[in-house]
């Protein structure tokens, strides 16, 4: 397993801020600064693990998009209980998918993982019990969300499941503003200056948007999933599970 470094890529003022990349420069200090971003973060691996230990089913495949450097895919790797499944790992950046393999590698488990680079909207996923969209929809363009929705829950088999985790917009302006000055001091308590919260909130804001609650409800229902719940909410950051 590699080295992580402390995230400090907004610590010093910048005269212009480009927008957010996954580059190796995010990749040395990425489990730093989900952890010290997100909320929950921790715990919400962790219930991919148990959720993917209850819902994979033998001979599937399990899907893990935008894995970055493959949390989820390793969580579940461990935790899988159902015989002959397939992970498949799949991130756009170069960067992330190496370093993924790097940490895949690390670990034996009866569960092989395949790492691939790929947009996953291009992917043809197909014979799925378990697939994993662990704050990354929230990337993908608004007007490709329900069709990537509509994929998944076609490649799920009966029974199967999706995870999406996310970050949330509230519409009502108090309960945003409440809810964003919540996070703000959850980065502050994580020894974010108040600059880098700026920095990096004007670096992500072109490339990550975030949709309502119940605009995700509504996509998942019209995606043909039966049943749907948030099963964490931390400020404004959820998780929840779709079973088909
Ligand atoms: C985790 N799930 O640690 N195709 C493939 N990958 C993509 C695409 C795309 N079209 N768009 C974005 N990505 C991880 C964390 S991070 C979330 C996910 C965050 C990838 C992108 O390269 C990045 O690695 C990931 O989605 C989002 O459980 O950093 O807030």
């Amino acid at each position: 397993m590699s080295k992580h470094e402390k995230d400090l890529i907004y610590s010093s003022p910048k005269q212009t801020i480009a927008d957010f990349r996954f580059d190796a420069q995010v990749v040395e200090v990425f489990p730093d600064m989900i952890k010290r971003s997100v909320p929950g973060y921790n715990t919400i691996i962790e219930t991919i693990g148990e959720l993917s230990a209850r819902y994979a089913q033998d001979n599937t495949n399990i899907y893990d998009l935008g894995c970055s450097l493959g949390a989820a895919s390793l969580a579940m790797r461990q935790n899988i209980i159902a015989d002959s499944c397939n992970i498949i790992s799949i991130d756009n950046s170069k960067e992330m998918v190496e370093r993924c393999q790097i940490h895949v590698n690390a670990f034996k488990a009866k569960t092989p993982c395949m790492v691939k680079q790929g947009d996953i909207l291009a992917e043809d996923m197909h014979n799925a019990s378990v697939i994993v969209l662990n704050f990354t929809l929230q990337f993908i363009a608004p007007e490709n969300r329900q069709t990537l929705l509509n994929n998944i829950a076609k490649a799920l088999v009966p029974g199967g499941i999706l995870v999406l985790s996310e970050k949330i917009y509230d519409e009502d302006p108090v309960c945003m503003d409440l809810l964003n000055d919540l996070h703000h001091n959850f980065k502050r308590a994580n020894g974010y200056s108040d600059l880098e919260i700026a920095q990096k909130r004007a670096a992500i804001e072109n490339v990550m948007k975030p949709d309502q609650l119940n605009t995700h409800l509504q996509h998942l229902n019209d995606a043909g999933f039966s049943h749907a719940t948030p099963w964490f909410q931390c400020f404004n950051f959820f998780s929840l599970i779709a079973i088909k």
